[in-house]
């Protein structure tokens, strides 16, 4: 069983939807509940994993301990397919989430209306350049891994959700939105979002 510290709607939810593909049950904390987050992670960021003993760190790195672990279909095993898989896991990861982490930062920490809506706008022109490269690694294929779906296909489908809470334009091509719909719509999302919601309303997680 497996201990999930996260914040609703965050990164965190890639990580839940991929125990689910897993079949893996999972225990959800919210990080402001947990006791003394930081001695679990002092960057102070989720996805946190208890595995047992071992406290896991970075979502990446989560990710690729429990697709180590679990037999599964979402990554190849070996060779050149594997190393993109990796490879378009750390796009989302190291290139995305922190192109979006600027929108989050300026919101949180920049007062002035007119330089807020400027750092926002700039970063919008990033976002969407990373998401026409996304269009096109989905040019031949539904997901970015081929036919079957991959964790990153779940991870950027996380992050897309978060354009809807800024004042920006933020365009998905036609085969991203496909993609994005369809991950969507999978089992492991809908109850990873459901748990999540779930939890907020003092439901069992
Ligand atoms: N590289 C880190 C990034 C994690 C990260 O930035 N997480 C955000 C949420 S998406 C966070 O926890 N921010 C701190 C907070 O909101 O309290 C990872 O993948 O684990």
């Amino acid at each position: 069983m497996y201990t999930l510290y996260f914040i609703p709607g965050a990164c965190s939810l890639a990580t839940q939807a991929i125990l689910n593909e897993l079949d893996q049950a999972s225990t959800l904390i919210h990080k402001l509940e947990a006791d003394h987050f930081e001695t679990l992670n002092p960057a102070g960021t989720v996805p946190v994993l208890k595995d047992g003993d071992k406290v896991l760190n970075e979502g990446v790195a989560i990710i690729l301990h429990l697709l180590n672990k679990h037999e599964n279909s979402l990554i190849p095993e070996s060779g050149e397919a594997r190393h993109r898989a990796i490879e378009n896991m750390m796009f989302a990861n190291a290139t995305m989430h922190p192109a979006y982490g600027r929108l989050f930062f300026a919101q949180a920490n920049v007062t002035d209306p007119a330089v807020k809506q400027q750092i926002f706008d700039t970063a919008a022109v990033a976002i969407n350049k990373l998401w026409r490269v996304v269009e096109a690694k989905l040019q031949h294929t539904p997901y970015l891994g081929g036919n079957d779906i991959s964790p990153a296909d779940i991870l950027l489908t996380v992050y897309s959700r978060w354009s809807d809470f800024f004042p920006v334009e933020i365009v998905l091509g036609p085969n991203t939105r496909r993609m994005v719909d369809a991950v969507l719509k999978r089992e492991s999302m809908q109850r990873a979002i459901q748990r999540e919601q779930d939890y907020s309303a003092g439901a069992v997680a």
